[in-house]
């Protein structure tokens, strides 16, 4: 799509939400790689309104009806929960704004579903952790989410990307991507397929582990990078978790190990100066203890054993995830440059390595919160 016509479709789709006031301004906004977010401004008399409108990725979400479904029991669930606990619902969980019609999204002439959110203000998404208080508060919010969410019944929740953590399928697929090798890149990438060759067995430990009945599961948020949770700038809260397009039954030890990943690295997801990446075992810790207070304990001891598990093979999934979409010629993530996904990969193996080195030192300090 032309960008002109991309932008008749997000005025078009502007139109079929119920904004207060008349729109004064849309523009792209954040980082993440999956959706087309916007941020868009509203003038009133009463005054200025920002709410979120997205693009939902339809060629990763098959079912948009189950998607919004899923979103619209689990806020409605979470606004309860936060009211009864005497908290502010408009800025501790996300509001879908609805459609003209009523329907919580709409679909344009490209069959393309939008959705639209109130934007929650004086709250900041990071990159990077630049203070630790910040991935402390994180790790407090993306537990306080699983433990909120510990009764919602799970059978309830569609599975809106199967088999999304499920390690040894992404094994699978991506052995073949390197076979079909569709854009000749896997001659470039020798190295980083025989990294992911050498450590098959990875992709097997969590997923032996929940057969053997030795990991539960529980709903679970399946997508925490720091990215996804919003910092309130004046307290310095966790204010809220967002991107709740995962939302399914998982694994508590997944749900630690992405934040660790993304977290607890020293650079940027996207670094090219691998020198620069490694995993910092003091945010480690921090947000270990920040993880485990919000989930207020009520994660087993097996659970808490494979903590440093969780944070070694969602890195080396991500970094298979990155590696398998480079070689299928960037199909799956947004990419803003040549070989971005091959960077993004080249980053995950670092932090894989180091976390090696690192393990022994890993599992004590787990085993200091236990
Ligand atoms: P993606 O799946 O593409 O990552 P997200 O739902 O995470 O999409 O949204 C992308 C970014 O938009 C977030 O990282 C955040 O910066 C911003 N964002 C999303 N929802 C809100 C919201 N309700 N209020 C403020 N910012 C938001
Ligand atoms: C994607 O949607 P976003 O940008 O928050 C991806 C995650 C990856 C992450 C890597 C639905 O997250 O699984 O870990 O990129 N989300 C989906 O940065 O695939
Ligand atoms: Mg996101």
């Amino acid at each position: 799509m032309g960008e002109e016509t991309a932008m008749e479709t997000v005025k078009e789709a502007l139109g079929k939400f119920c904004f207060e006031g008349r729109i004064t301004g849309t523009e792209p906004y954040g980082s993440g790689h999956i959706n087309d977010t916007f941020l868009v401004t509203a003038d009133s008399e009463t005054g200025t309104k920002r709410y979120i409108l997205q693009r939902m990725n339809g060629s990763i979400f098959k079912n948009v009806d189950q998607l919004m479904e899923n979103i619209v029991n689990v806020t409605t669930y979470l606004r309860k929960k936060i009211m009864e606990n005497g908290g502010n619902p408009d800025r501790e969980t996300l509001n879908l704004i609805p459609a003209v019609g009523g329907e919580h999204y709409y679909v344009d002439v490209n069959r393309d579903a939008w959705r639209a959110y109130l934007f929650i203000e004086d709250a900041t998404c990071f990159n990077l952790v630049e203070r630790p208080e910040d991935f402390y508060e994180s790790a407090l919010a993306f537990g306080r989410f699983q433990s909120l969410l510990a009764e919602f019944p799970a059978d309830t929740l569609h599975e809106t990307i199967e088999g999304f953590h499920d390690t040894a399928k992404r094994l699978e697929t991506f052995k073949q991507a390197v076979e079909a090798d569709v854009c000749h890149r896997a001659a470039e990438v020798e190295s980083e397929i025989r990294f992911v060759l050498e450590r098959e067995e990875l992709a097997h430990t969590l997923g032996r582990l929940q057969a053997e009945g030795r990991l539960p599961l529980r709903v679970t948020h399946n997508d925490t990078k720091l990215n996804n949770v919003m910092i309130d700038n004046r307290t310095g809260k966790g204010i809220c978790v967002i991107d709740l397009d995962t939302v399914m039954p998982g694994l508590a030890v997944n749900d630690f190990g992405d934040s660790i990943r993304f977290g607890a690295s020293t650079a940027l997801e996207d670094e090219v100066d691998l020198s620069k990446v490694s995993c910092d075992l003091e945010l480690y810790e921090i947000y270990a203890r920040g993880f485990l207070e919000g989930c207020g304990k009520s994660l087993t001891e097996e659970e808490k054993a494979a903590l440093p598990l969780g944070a070694k093979v969602m890195t080396f999934e991500c970094g298979m995830r990155f590696l398998t979409d480079y070689l299928q010629g960037d199909v799956y993530f947004k990419i803003h440059r040549d070989r971005h996904n091959l960077d993004r990969c080249r980053t995950q193996f670092k932090l894989v390595a180091d976390m090696e080195q690192k393990w022994e030192k890993m599992q004590q300090i787990i085993s200091k919160y236990k």
